[in-house]
């Protein structure tokens, strides 16, 4: 090994894993560098090479939360996609996760377009149906992602919300929404189980909100499409929606979820291709944020 070098194709504070039987329980980082079914900004598929080089612009010690990261997190690589085909891409993803679930590894994943997050959420139900049913997803984004389908595709980034509901998880929590359809928006509100906030919800009343994440009593899985923030700090998103939410308030979202039951962490909808993108340096913040808490 050597002392002096860093690997850019890895997450910057992560761990090499050169066997399987070494494995201790922790974090895996993985891409899913899948874009198919992006229908305005495309270039989501560069995301989780664009994530792993910001991560190198962070110091070790995390100011704001007053600490270091150290927990144990492996980078193991990118999962495999077949563009164009999400069916086995799907499949794919649901795999490497479930090998993860039983190595004591929790998944955490840069996308992709949000369409990868149904590979995570098939796999935890496939681990233990039980624990999904009583998992409360935490849903960070401008959109809803609740359509049936979207231009005649059951599995895509306008769709993954709606997928993962029909699987019934407790409870799914939308923060930063402020773009919808009028029928996903019905959707929404027919069902007690999913409560959303739009961006002046964080806007104008992010202690409530905090107040409210901080009661949770189930386990958590968070899922953060970074056009949750306002386009100014995320330029390179495949569906940008103006008015979003700032880094101080996700910073702070993040801050609290992070300290809950969480089985893992996705962020998606990345498309940042040039070096330094302030997009993808909010995005590497967020995995960051939550390791470092997770101490
Ligand atoms: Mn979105």
């Amino acid at each position: 090994m050597f002392f002096y070098t860093e690997n850019m194709t890895k997450f910057a504070f992560s761990t090499e894993l050169y066997n399987q039987d070494d494995v201790e329980e922790g974090y895996a980082i993985f891409g899913v560098g899948f874009d198919s079914t992006t229908s305005y900004k495309s270039g989501a598929r560069y995301g989780p090479k664009a994530v792993r080089e910001a991560s190198y612009n962070f110091e070790t010690y995390n100011l704001h939360f007053d600490t270091s990261l150290t927990v144990n997190n492996y980078d193991i690589g990118d999962v495999n996609v077949n563009y164009g085909d999400y069916e086995t891409t799907h499949m794919m993803i649901a795999d490497t996760v479930l090998s993860l679930l039983d190595m004591g590894l929790k998944p955490i994943m840069i996308g992709g377009e949000h369409t990868v997050t149904n590979g995570v959420m098939q796999a935890i139900y496939d681990y233990d149906e039980d624990y999904f049913h009583n998992l409360t997803i935490i849903h960070l984004d401008a959109h809803f992602d609740m359509r049936d389908e979207y231009l005649g595709e059951k599995y895509s980034h306008a769709t993954v919300l709606r997928r993962i509901h029909e699987m019934n998880p407790k409870e799914i929590i939308q923060i930063g929404i402020r773009s919808a359809e009028e029928e996903e928006f019905k959707y929404v509100k027919q069902h007690e189980n999913i409560t959303y906030y739009t961006n002046y919800d964080v806007k104008n009343d992010l202690k409530n909100i905090l107040k409210r994440l901080e009661k949770i009593d189930t386990p958590i899985y968070i899922t953060v499409d970074i056009d949750v923030l306002d386009p100014a700090y995320v330029p390179s998103v495949g569906t940008p929606a103006p008015c979003g939410i700032n880094p101080y308030e996700l910073e702070q979202i993040i801050g609290v979820l992070s300290k809950k039951d969480s089985i893992g962490l996705d962020v998606v909808e990345v498309s940042s291709n040039t070096i330094g993108d302030s997009t993808s340096i909010n995005a590497a913040q967020v995995i960051y944020d939550y390791l470092c808490l997770k101490n």
